[in-house]
């Protein structure tokens, strides 16, 4: 076997000389597939190959399940449902990706408990968040919340204490809430192995450093990855499910700007936990928002809402490009915009110390709609990115899509929706908001950060 570096990506692929007995030749269910990554998307593509009788599918993560960096791993999620829309819905790709999550929450075992049917909130105060939220179609019945007065009459007295200026809103009050986002992450990767899916975890044995490419065939095709101990995993199909860390590998043509959001945890004593059950979501597209404390630990998770946090480094070609990186603390700038958060809302939570703290990743292409198709010069390479910073509420039912996509059969509007489309992103403006709002209503940088937490986990 002859390893060349490839020409292309020169650290980060390397190219492999393939012989006739390559995995190729084996049956589809029995081949050896390949999924890069065990967050929130490789954990439900696993279990729907599974669920589908592949019998050889193995998931290299850098982490251990659950991945401590994956955007899924967090005690909470916002879900609304979508009822399946029309055949000449002009909505239709969207919808039908709600549709289908929703018949998960709603049916499938492995998430059905994890889903809390509490309702949302969604709100805005500047004339583009309240532009921006009245545009959405909820579905269902929903009560528009014109005042303050009408927010706090939405939750039980004492808690919406604070003065929540200039709020208006919809509340949808069933058929949305949010979902205990690891423990469903949890239940797919369980599921999934016990149907028989190999999970790889750790620095060393999942750490994917490289794919491998065919030296000798045309054009060069994906043949596997290589972890960082330098095991090589050959595959007949590798799937890309890296979230943010996917653009690392490949070169997307900017189709992904990895980007950052932040959140912070307070704790709360069972006795107060007790009283903030069954809260309805409260998300304000110009603020942030919150969720009722997890069952656990009694901690309330609270994000600010912003455009995001980049991570700019030039590159040697003077292109700049954002990459991530992991941190269990948030800039003190975001703090601050949390105690807001809260000072508009509870007050009486607003100086609670922190419990906890992090940034979490995601990848939005150009549209925010996915990215879920095969790379036009590797053709058993499938992508599975773009999540969007929208992509845990599918996590029941996206791995169909991208199992659908595997075979060949998807929907052909929802795989025009969801295409390898480098023509959207070649004037790309990275710094645009791409329809959020909040913080400083611009995309922020954390190499100009100053200034960071410094939270002691309990
Ligand atoms: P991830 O879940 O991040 O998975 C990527 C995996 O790749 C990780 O497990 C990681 O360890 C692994 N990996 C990385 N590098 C390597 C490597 N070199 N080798 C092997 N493995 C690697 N969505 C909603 O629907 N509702 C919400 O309320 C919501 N809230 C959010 C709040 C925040 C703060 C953020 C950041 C996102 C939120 N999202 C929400 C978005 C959602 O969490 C993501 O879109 C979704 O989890 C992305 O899934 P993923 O599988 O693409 O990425
Ligand atoms: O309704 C939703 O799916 C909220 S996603 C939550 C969030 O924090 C966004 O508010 C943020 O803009 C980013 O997309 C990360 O996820």
């Amino acid at each position: 076997m002859r390893a060349d570096q490839s020409s292309e990506h020169p650290s980060l692929s390397i190219l492999i000389r393939i012989n006739s007995a390559s995995p190729r030749d084996v049956p589809m269910l029995q081949a050896p597939i390949l999924i890069i990554g065990a967050g929130t998307w490789g954990a439900s593509t696993a279990l729907h190959l599974a669920r589908r009788g592949y019998t050889n599918v193995t998931v290299l993560d850098a982490y251990h399940q659950p991945s401590a960096i994956s955007a899924g791993n967090d005690v909470n999620k916002i879900v609304s449902f979508t009822d399946p829309p029309a055949e000449d819905d002009p909505n239709f790709v969207n919808k039908t990706f709600f549709a289908a999550l929703t018949r998960g929450f709603q049916h499938d075992p492995v998430f059905k408990p994890h889903f809390h049917n509490v309702g949302n909130i969604t709100s805005a105060f500047s004339p583009g968040g309240l532009k921006h939220i009245g545009r959405r179609d909820r579905g269902g019945d929903v009560v528009e919340l014109n005042d303050p007065e009408d927010f706090r009459k939405a939750f039980p007295s004492g808690i919406l204490t604070g003065p929540l200026p200039g709020w208006k809103g919809y509340w949808k009050k069933t058929g949305a809430g949010w979902v205990h986002a690891r423990n469903a992450l949890v239940s797919a990767i369980t599921e999934a192995q016990r149907l028989g899916v190999t999970f790889i975890g750790g620095d060393s044995e999942g750490r994917v450093v490289r794919l491998l490419f065919s030296s000798n065939t045309e054009p060069r095709d994906i043949v596997g990855a290589e972890t960082a101990d330098g095991q090589k995993h050959f595959a007949s199909k590798v799937i890309l499910a890296a979230g943010a860390n996917a653009d690392q590998f490949l070169d997307f043509k900017k189709q992904l700007r990895p980007t950052a959001w932040t959140l912070a945890h307070i704790r709360m004593s069972p006795e107060e936990a007790k009283a903030y059950r069954n809260l309805p979501v409260l998300f304000n597209a110009d603020q942030g928002f919150f969720i009722e404390p997890d069952e656990e630990k009694h901690e309330l998770k609270i994000c600010d809402e912003h455009p995001g946090y980049c991570n700019w480094i030039v590159g040697p070609d003077g292109e700049r490009r954002s990459v991530p990186f992991a941190r269990h603390q948030i800039p003190v700038e975001s703090a601050k915009r949390i105690r807001g958060l809260l000072r508009a809302t509870m007050p009486q939570l607003a100086d609670r110390p922190f419990s906890f703290a992090r940034i979490c990743w995601c990848a939005d292409t150009v549209d925010r709609n996915f990215l879920i198709d095969y790379h036009p010069d590797h053709p058993s390479l499938l992508l599975a990115v773009g999540a969007s910073g929208r992509g845990f509420a599918h996590i029941p039912s996206i791995g169909g899509f991208i199992v659908d996509r595997l075979e060949g059969k998807m929907d052909s509007r929802i795989a025009a929706a969801v295409r390898w489309r480098p023509e959207q992103a070649v004037n790309r403006d990275w710094d645009d908001t791409q329809n959020r709002f909040g913080g400083e209503y611009r995309v922020m940088d954390f190499q100009k950060v100053k200034e960071w937490t410094n939270i002691q986990e309990s």
